[in-house]
């Protein structure tokens, strides 16, 4: 037997990394765990099989990492968030686990295709779009950076729905994700929590003669903890994404309360069960969404009280709560934590009011993700006091205590106090939780340096004014494990080839170290070879999934995010149809083939995003029917955008559009999952755009528009969109074109919202930065006749993109926000 045929056989097979070990425990899991011999094996029990055996792999580390972490009393980032976007485990973690190239030979070896095997995944789409695929990036760099870390969330039954297309139009379809099971959870059912709704608070005298508050709620919820495992990339330390779902307490349910009703014991059960059943889409207002303020406050009491039970385990005392975590609100959705963590403190542990808040206000710490105003949460009072009763009298406490020391600070200004107020007493009363979540947190944070600017002077102008030294920014980054060395492995690879080494997938500032051979004619070759093979992936799954292949000869401009007015997807349509225009009365114009491909969800109440989407397939139809012009001109839509997808659209994309108006999109990161991939970006200074053009060089990026500071100014000058229209003649009938009736076999009332708007609002200036965008497109066009030019530029992007990575912003947070230090964990022979 030879050495490593030795070794294979020596290795344990639950937890070994050979081919041997790989082999025997996929087969293992194919029969003791799924029931099934290889050949009557079907691809999901395959996959299962397969994602066991991963699992196992992890958990192994996971336990040391828990348990080191234990021992060490490890300072604890626990991020809060209401939305998490993993996407697929499989591939991510195998590369963690630095198995990738292995486990595809063992599934060779098996007559299966690890390909095949993960496509079958269905993917946790927990989250609507950037913010919770922040969460999830996050997640990943916290494992890789070895810091201690929970992320704590709700475990929705249904995801973000997925979207069909029918006749143009976008159809949801429930998100049933976990029908197969999910092999990556681990259920934990004896770590239940429980969580109390309505009720009344009352006065009671301890045993000590004390007279004290309580909580009597009158419905109870348990929260049950699912576990997932998160790996770092090449290191031994896991940590863990711990969701809740919610349960109704059989004893509550079916002895005291419904004895001899046995129906509306049931209907107790239901309803206890409904509140993790479903994520609330974006971009819809929320006022009055009951079930999502409880969602927000059962998920926070869970995290907080397991965190309290961690504490007193460890410590025997909560005295140093701060000391041990600390918790990041991701946006306002978990800001419920602090007045929770005050009643659990004060009411259930006894604590002085004034210590509690010590280690309240020293425990969290917030990030805003909008300056939107219909994206900023507010709740009516009166809901809030139907629901948490004893919440209220505490949040007014705070808010008491709060409006104090704002008196003291500017005195005589209560203008000034009334719009720091928790309550907004101007239109019925609300309760303000962005407010809520400034006062509680020992920082605020915002996601790029333009967004945290513009937090400071407008909507946390008051608070700046306050406390200036609580203000920071850290600007958003993406994880290049998933989104470059996951998505597109063979750039990966001509990455590691031409640099000598694969450390930039931990270190991605030695990306820069390509910028050496950006000129290079072999390098060039070989990146454009990558960049059309996956062009060519993206085309075989457009023409599989809508029936339309994109020919990967032409420029592929992609926009691919959610569908959102501010971020302008009108703007991309109206230069399309304009280029339409322009190609039918020159039909010998010189112009570059291109291929605009949309990608993107509406939120289902939002009836313009919905009409947009309606307007790209009417277009689309249009456009790619008419032989005049569809050699130059052709547009796509993917259906379903997710991580899955967009795994597939980064590494296929030439252009990245990142339109939107200025001052809009606190960050994006879109934009960089992009860049990464070598993938051109025409935008607007906003959000991370900025930085991202500062970082890739002036030269590589493609401006246009009005900055921030232009678009507040003509706003306050009184912005007349019908002016632009009667004055700009190619914009006038790029925008009639659309009112004719043209892409909508002759019914011109279908777009008129559209045109409409635009016409006479046009509240996000998309006439204003018309002529701009189609001038920078037109450089574009002719840039990308040069190959060699384009890609240099290409090379560049990604040489330089080093900035955006996750780790550098999680390295930021940790040392600016959270003081918290790296704990590696070694893994023992
Ligand atoms: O709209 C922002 C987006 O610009 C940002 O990149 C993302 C992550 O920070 O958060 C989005 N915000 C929300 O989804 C809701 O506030």
């Amino acid at each position: 037997m030879s050495q490593a045929a030795k070794q294979d056989a020596n290795e344990p097979t639950r937890t070994g990394l050979s081919r041997g070990a790989l082999k025997r425990a996929v087969l293992d899991n194919l029969f003791y765990v799924m029931g099934r011999f290889p050949e009557v094996a079907s691809a999901s029990d395959r996959y299962s099989a397969v994602a066991y055996t991963v699992r196992d792999r992890l958990l192994e580390r996971w336990i040391r990492t828990a348990r080191y972490y234990k021992e060490r009393n490890s300072r604890t980032v626990c991020y809060l968030s209401a939305e998490y976007l993993p996407g697929p485990h499989l591939l991510n973690n195998m590369l963690n686990l630095g198995i990738t190239r292995t486990a595809g030979e063992v599934a060779r070896e098996l007559g299966a295709d690890l390909a095949e095997i993960r496509e079958t995944e269905e993917e946790p789409g927990l989250g609507n779009g950037g913010l919770g695929r922040l969460a999830a990036c996050y997640m990943d760099s916290l494992a890789t950076l070895q810091i201690p870390a929970i992320g704590y969330g709700i475990r929705y039954e249904f995801g973000i729905f997925d979207q069909v297309i029918v006749d143009g139009w976008q159809v949801e379809k429930g998100d049933t994700w976990l029908r197969n099971g999910n092999p990556w959870e681990i259920p934990r059912p004896k770590l239940t929590f429980p969580v109390g709704f309505g009720g009344r608070a009352e006065h009671y005298t301890d045993k000590h003669g004390v007279i004290r508050r309580r909580w009597l709620p009158d419905l109870m919820v348990n929260g049950v903890a699912y576990d997932t495992p998160i790996m770092g990339y090449g290191v031994t330390n896991g940590n863990l994404l711990r969701l809740w779902k919610s349960e109704a307490p059989e004893s509550f349910n079916f002895q005291a309360f419904n004895v001899g009703d046995y129906y509306g014991a049931v209907h107790a059960k239901i309803e206890a069960e409904t509140l993790s059943k479903v994520l609330y889409p974006n971009d819809e207002p929320v006022a009055g969404k009951e079930l999502r303020l409880k969602q927000q406050y059962f998920f926070v009491s869970c995290s907080l009280q397991d965190m309290i039970r961690l504490q007193l385990r460890n410590a025997g005392t909560l005295d140093r709560f701060h000391e041990k975590y600390a918790i990041q609100l991701n946006d306002t959705h978990p800001a419920l934590a602090i007045v929770e963590l005050m009643r659990l403190l004060v009411d259930e542990h006894f604590m002085s009011w004034e210590q509690a808040w010590e280690i309240t206000r020293n425990s969290c710490h917030f990030t805003n993700h909008t300056l939107l105003p219909e994206a900023l949460e507010t709740w009516p009072v009166a809901l809030f006091e139907r629901l948490l009763p004893r919440h209220l009298e505490i949040l007014y406490e705070i808010n008491r205590r709060f409006l104090d020391e704002v008196r003291v600070h500017f005195l005589n200004d209560e203008e000034r106090v009334a719009r720091m107020s928790l309550i907004d007493e101007s239109d019925g009363r609300k309760v303000r939780m962005a407010h809520l979540a400034a006062v509680g947190s020992r920082a605020i944070n915002g996601v790029a340096e333009l967004h945290s600017s513009l937090l400071k002077t407008t909507i946390m102008r008051d608070f700046h004014d306050l406390w200036p030294e609580r203000f920071h920014n850290v600007t958003n980054g993406v994880t290049p494990r998933r989104f470059m060395v996951v998505s597109n492995p063979p750039l990966a690879d001509l990455i590691s080839d031409t640099c000598g080494h694969a450390d930039w997938i931990r270190d991605m500032r030695r990306l820069r170290e390509l910028e050496a051979h950006a000129d290079d004619a072999g390098l060039q070759g070989r990146w454009r070879e990558v960049k059309t093979a996956a062009k060519g992936a993206l085309s075989d799954w457009l023409g599989q999934h809508t029936g339309f292949r994109p020919d990967p000869e032409t420029l592929f401009d992609v926009q691919a995010k959610r569908i959102h007015e501010y971020k302008r997807q009108h703007l991309n349509l109206l230069h399309i149809v304009w280029l339409y225009e322009h190609l039918k009365q020159n039909p010998n114009a010189e112009l570059t083939p291109r291929t605009f491909i949309f990608g993107g969800k509406a939120a289902p109440g939002y009836f313009m995003a919905k009409l947009i989407i309606r307007l790209i397939h009417a277009i689309g139809e249009v456009i790619n029917s008419d032989p005049q012009v569809n050699g130059f001109l052709r547009v796509a839509f993917m259906p379903d955008f997710n991580v899955k997808n967009g795994q597939r659209l980064y590494p296929a994309a030439d252009l990245s559009e990142q339109i939107s108006l200025a001052g809009k999109e606190a960050s994006g990161t879109g934009n960089m999952k992009f860049a990464m991939n070598g993938t051109l970006t025409i935008g607007t200074l906003d959000g991370a755009n900025i930085e991202l053009r500062d970082e890739v060089g002036h030269d590589n990026f493609y401006l246009f528009g009005m900055t921030a500071e232009e678009v507040q100014q003509r706003q306050a000058e009184g912005y007349r969109p019908w002016e632009l229209y009667h004055g700009d003649a190619q914009l006038r009938s790029a925008v009639d074109l659309i009112a004719s009736g043209l892409f909508s076999h002759g019914d011109t009332e279908l777009f008129r919202p559209i045109t409409e708007n635009l016409i006479h609002s046009d509240p996000f200036m998309v006439l204003a930065d018309f002529h701009a965008y189609q001038e920078r497109q037109q450089e574009v066009d002719r840039a990308y006749r040069d190959p060699n030019h384009w890609t240099r530029m290409s090379i560049l992007n990604t040489a330089r993109i080093g900035k955006f990575s996750s780790d550098r912003a999680i390295a930021e947070y940790a040392k600016k926000i959270w003081q918290i230090e790296p704990a590696p964990v070694e893994l023992a022979d």
